[in-house]
């Protein structure tokens, strides 16, 4: 099995409940996801501590000491657990330098699904750690593909917000290692069911670093705001964002394709460092998603990747079938590593 890097504390965060179309619900990303995902890979190695200059290499200072603090906060102010939000300001206005709680929520999140616990922040600093501890093994040239089991989910958080049960972007912080390293071209493909805003936002401007991402078509899911196909980078960065949405209900036939689209788009980056952004909450049964991929699908999906035959850090989004999602991103990695990886970061 390839290297797979975890750390217990990231079973830290564990909110009670979050707001779902309009009702109160347990909390869908759970550290039972964790428990479900080392059973079905066996061992793991644990996470090393890299710090926080690679944190703040992608995240604003302020924003980190945001995430640092606002539990304390929330229980300064008189409240029991979990905090959340409820006041969110359109991001064209001017920034305020607020001190109370939930305007300083509203200021750097973006929705009320993704609560701040008291081990918020510790759980995210150390799956941001597991990234790095894969990205270390490859760039040091002891893997040429490597697994971080994030958990919580990184893709929709950005420089400067969180949202979507992400806190700190896990790709984004080993694509900018890896392009400081001299590792590039630089490639992010997200496979998760839901568009990976934050990752997008944080590259859009970049040329390096390509982000490509297939999802489900934010007209009609979540994250709404961003994923539609006429985003395509800006500036330095133009045609190096890639969105391929597809419709509810997606079988693997319109996904396989998709996936191709997604696979030349790497190629013609001349991509020398793929991350990706692995969630197996495609999956037919998944609770809170709409495609209809089964586990064998996720052994395909992983197939045409390593196929690509490049040097490729995969890290944990999305996946909230607990009873399955061992098995599912078991069945990725067993395609993604089906042939050996002749290519070296270098
Ligand atoms: C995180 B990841 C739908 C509510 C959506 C947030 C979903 C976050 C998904 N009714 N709630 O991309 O798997
Ligand atoms: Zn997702």
């Amino acid at each position: 099995m390839m290297q797979t890097y975890f750390s217990p504390q990231q079973a830290a965060h564990a909110p009670l409940r979050e707001l779902n179309n309009g009702e109160w619900v347990d909390f869908a990303e759970t550290p039972a996801r964790l428990d479900s995902v080392l059973r079905a890979l066996g061992d793991t190695l644990v996470a090393r501590d890299f710090g926080m200059d690679p944190i703040l290499a992608v995240h604003d200072p302020d924003y980190i000491a945001f995430l640092q603090s606002a539990h304390d906060e929330w229980i300064a102010q008189g409240r029991s657990g979990d905090a959340i939000g409820y006041a969110f300001p359109v991001r064209a206005r001017r920034p305020l330098n607020h001190k109370r709680i939930d305007a300083r929520i509203g200021q750097y999140g973006f929705d009320a699904a993704s609560p701040i616990a008291a081990g918020t922040w510790e759980a995210a600093y150390w799956g941001a750690q597991s990234a790095l501890s894969a990205f270390e093994t490859m760039a040091s040239g002891d893997a040429r593909r490597a697994f971080a089991l994030c958990r919580p989910p990184g893709h929709h958080c950005g420089r400067d917000y969180f949202g979507g049960y992400c806190y700190l972007n896990n790709a984004a912080i080993v694509a900018r290692q890896a392009a400081l390293r001299g590792l590039g071209p630089v490639a992010i493909l997200d496979v998760d069911y839901h568009h990976g805003n934050g990752t997008q936002d944080i590259f859009y401007e970049d040329k390096d670093v390509l982000f490509v991402s297939i999802h489900a078509d934010p007209v009609e899911d979540y994250p709404y705001f961003w994923g539609h196909a006429d985003e395509t980078g800006t500036g330095d960065g133009a045609g190096k964002t890639v969105n391929l949405p597809l419709p509810r209900g997606t079988v693997w036939a319109g996904y396989q394709a998709a996936l191709a689209q997604a696979l030349e788009t790497v190629r013609a980056h001349d991509t020398r460092f793929l991350i990706v952004s692995y969630g197996a909450d495609t999956f037919a049964e998944d609770p809170i998603s709409h495609f209809k991929l089964t586990t064998s699908d996720m052994r395909e999906i992983g197939t045409a990747i390593g196929a690509l035959d490049l040097p490729t850090l995969t890290v944990m989004e999305g996946g909230y079938k607990i009873e399955a999602l061992g098995d599912n991103v078991a069945a990725f990695l067993a395609g993604l590593n089906k042939v050996a990886c002749t290519g070296r970061p270098d």
